[in-house]
């Protein structure tokens, strides 16, 4: 038969879709599970015929210059490619393809658990029982979140994550509003009675919630720049399950710290995994919740994500166009 492609995975992965890999490939997985080291990414790169890399993974300019001949796919284990320089390895003849869709209804449910989170104070909440501090006793004026019902939620990015995000608030009760580089189809707005703003500034003056769900690109690095927070209402939370960079971050913890801006609900951070520590003592006073980048981190999606990468692997090395290929950015 044919020769099994070498396919070099770069962290471990849930043991069915270990398995599955060494069965269909000469698959070369990372036993250890840490990310891979810049000599050992350079080694993978120069070696094999297939990376499948993660979100922890920089396949910049640089490395990909570094490729043996042999590479000709890298197919992420993730639906964001912020980390991959895809033109880069365009150009050097190398595909590459994403894992969408399977991550879309489970980040959707914890960017809705975040927008009910921090208005709620729920994490504030929990820790009165199980935190230090005994709980004394209920009163009618305590804990008093905020309702999200009958609210605005501004959706940043209404692409697959942006709209299961929509579906969901608006069975809460929240009417939906959007920005993105193009309205949605008809029927879709229409499903959601969704508002489209083309002016992103203006609709950020009017929400009491913004839920970021765009793809991070060199056009949305701090899209919500200091400037554009600034036109937040002092009540508004902010949500984002998306990419830390799209947000000036720095700007965001100032606006929280001044009263500026109620609150938010993070999964994502500039500097993953270093935080900010000022997000920490906003995290103390109950002004944001702080998740560690786990909007996808379910059982059934990884392993969904798993099968969705060897499906555009084994479709690439019989010679069709993988599923899920990602085309360079245009400029
Ligand atoms: C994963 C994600 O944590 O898919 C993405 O873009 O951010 C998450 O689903 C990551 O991609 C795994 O590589």
């Amino acid at each position: 038969g044919k020769k099994k492609p070498l396919v070099v995975i770069t962290r471990k992965l849930p043991d069915p879709v270990e398995t599955r890999m060494r069965e269909l490939f000469d698959a070369r997985l990372n036993v250890e599970d840490r990310p891979m080291t810049q000599p050992e990414l350079v080694a993978a790169v120069k070696e094999a015929d297939v990376l499948v890399p993660t979100v922890t993974d920089q396949i910049d300019a640089a490395l990909i210059a570094q490729a043996g001949d042999n590479l000709k796919l890298i197919a992420n284990f993730g639906n964001g490619v912020d980390k991959i320089d895809v033109t880069a390895a365009a150009r050097k003849g190398i595909t590459v393809t994403n894992t969408p869709n399977v991550l879309t209804e489970d980040t959707a449910d914890m960017t809705l658990a975040l927008m009910l989170a921090v208005p709620r104070r729920l994490a504030e909440g929990a820790n009165v029982l199980t935190g230090d501090k005994k709980w004394a006793g209920w009163s009618p004026t305590w804990m008093l979140g905020r309702r999200i019902w009958g609210k605005r939620l501004g959706i940043v990015g209404m692409g697959r994550i942006g709209t299961a995000v929509a579906r969901r608030a608006k069975a809460f009760g929240l009417s939906i509003h959007y920005h993105n580089r193009h309205r949605v189809l008809p029927a879709v707005e229409d499903e959601l009675e969704a508002t489209y703003w083309e002016s992103l500034d203006q609709m950020l003056a009017r929400m009491d919630i913004i839920s970021v769900n765009c793809p991070s690109t060199p056009a949305t690095f701090h899209l919500l720049s200091a400037r554009r927070l600034a036109l937040l209402q002092p009540t508004a939370y902010v949500v984002n399950t998306a990419r830390g960079d799209i947000i000036d971050e720095e700007a965001l913890v100032k606006m929280i710290q001044d009263g500026k801006l109620a609150g938010a609900g993070l999964d994502v951070y500039e500097h993953e995994p270093a935080l900010n520590g000022k997000l920490l003592k906003l995290a103390a006073k109950g002004k944001v919740v702080l998740l560690p980048h786990m909007g996808s981190a379910t059982l059934e999606g990884r392993i969904d994500m798993g099968e969705r990468v060897i499906i555009n692997i084994r479709a690439f090395v019989d010679g069709h166009r993988p599923p899920d290929r990602v085309l360079p950015l245009r400029t």
